[in-house]
């Protein structure tokens, strides 16, 4: 079967990723990747299915580690017996290539295991962009019956940021010597970090980035007196050294968000930013529509004539939208 076959093909798809098929997950994968039409009923069939994995970000500079410490964090929550997705995902790449087929080789130890999913996606430059597609991409996942997802974003910009801000629990790395702390600081990645990792401490001048990001994280005085501090762990990920602490504070982390019921409160955060992307493509998209029509072309021509002002004429327009 072809992917965006029928609606039937689509409710197929979804038992079969819910037990487990790799590639009905990847062909579910692909139809958020491309905005197939048929992915309003996909969300409708997995909705009954989700709710139950834990999301990680992974995010920080180009190199810093991120997939090498992915990849050891898949072995450790295997070794709990955890089930565990991860998807790749480059904000700013219009295509799946480059820095995730080299993460997929670096996966390739994990790719006879049925208990792990690997997915790279890009935007494809779609309207409304990951914010809207990795929602949909961790529903597959998720009720595809993973108990941990490791979300792993290329990148310290703005997308990284709405991408990382996604997840339960979001880990920034830095390394020594790359300027990461100011770097993250003026990215504004500092205040959605929820862990932070300084990799490679097997090179010079980790201390000095773990200081650097404390000093930081003490200028910050957003932080109120109840709020999570974020630890810092050092780790050197391609020798699997300190990946046990970054689970311990992950782990910690989750409880945390329980005990304050922070977790229902970001995850409603979530799902009001998802309903909006959602939202606002749709209206993009008529609005597109209107591009082509009479409509806006009519009023263009009176706001120019000085018959009526441009607030006004949005007001037609938006009131055209409702019928
Ligand atoms: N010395 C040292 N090298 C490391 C460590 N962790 C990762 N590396 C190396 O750093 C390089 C980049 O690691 P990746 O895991 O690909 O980094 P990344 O952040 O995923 O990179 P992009 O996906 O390209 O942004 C690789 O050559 C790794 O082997 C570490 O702890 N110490
Ligand atoms: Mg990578």
């Amino acid at each position: 079967m072809s992917v965006g076959a029928s609606a039937a093909g689509v409710a197929d798809l979804v038992d079969r990723a819910r037990a487990g098929d790799p590639r009905a997950v990847g062909r579910l994968i692909s139809l958020v990747e491309n905005a197939s039409p048929l992915l309003r009923e996909a969300t409708a069939a997995l909705m009954p299915h989700v709710g139950h994995a834990r999301v990680i970000g992974l995010t920080g500079s180009p190199g810093v580690g991120k997939s090498t410490t992915t990849a050891a964090l898949v072995r450790a929550f295997r070794a709990q017996n955890q089930r565990v997705g991860v998807l790749a995902v480059d904000p700013s790449s219009p295509f799946s290539g480059g820095a995730l087929l080299g993460d997929r080789v670096r996966m390739q130890d994990h790719a006879t295991d049925s208990g792990v999913f690997i997915r790279s996606m890009a935007s494809r430059g779609h309207l409304g962009g990951l914010s809207w597609a990795t929602p949909q991409a961790l529903r597959v996942l998720d009720a595809a019956g993973c108990d941990v997802i490791l979300v792993e974003t290329v990148g310290v910009g703005q997308a990284e940021v709405e991408v990382a801000s996604l997840a339960d629990t979001t880990i920034v790395l830095l390394a020594p010597g790359m300027g990461d702390a100011i770097q993250a600081a003026k990215a504004g990645i500092l205040e959605v970090a929820d862990v932070f990792v300084v990799n490679k401490a097997d090179r010079e001048g980790a201390d000095a980035t773990a200081r650097d990001l404390r000093h930081m994280l003490s200028l910050a005085d957003g932080r109120k007196a109840d709020a999570w501090q974020p630890p810092i762990v050092k780790t050197v990920a391609s020798r699997g050294e300190g990946i046990d602490d970054v689970v311990a504070a992950v782990d910690k982390h989750r409880e945390w968000l329980a005990a304050s019921g922070r977790l229902d409160g970001r995850r409603r955060a979530r799902a009001a930013d998802e309903i909006e992307a959602i939202a606002v493509t749709s209206l993009r998209e008529r609005m597109g529509d209107l591009r082509g029509g009479s409509l806006l072309d009519e009023l263009a021509g009176r706001v120019v004539a000085g018959e009526i002002d441009p607030y006004a004429a949005a007001d037609d327009l938006l009131a055209s939208l409702r019928h």
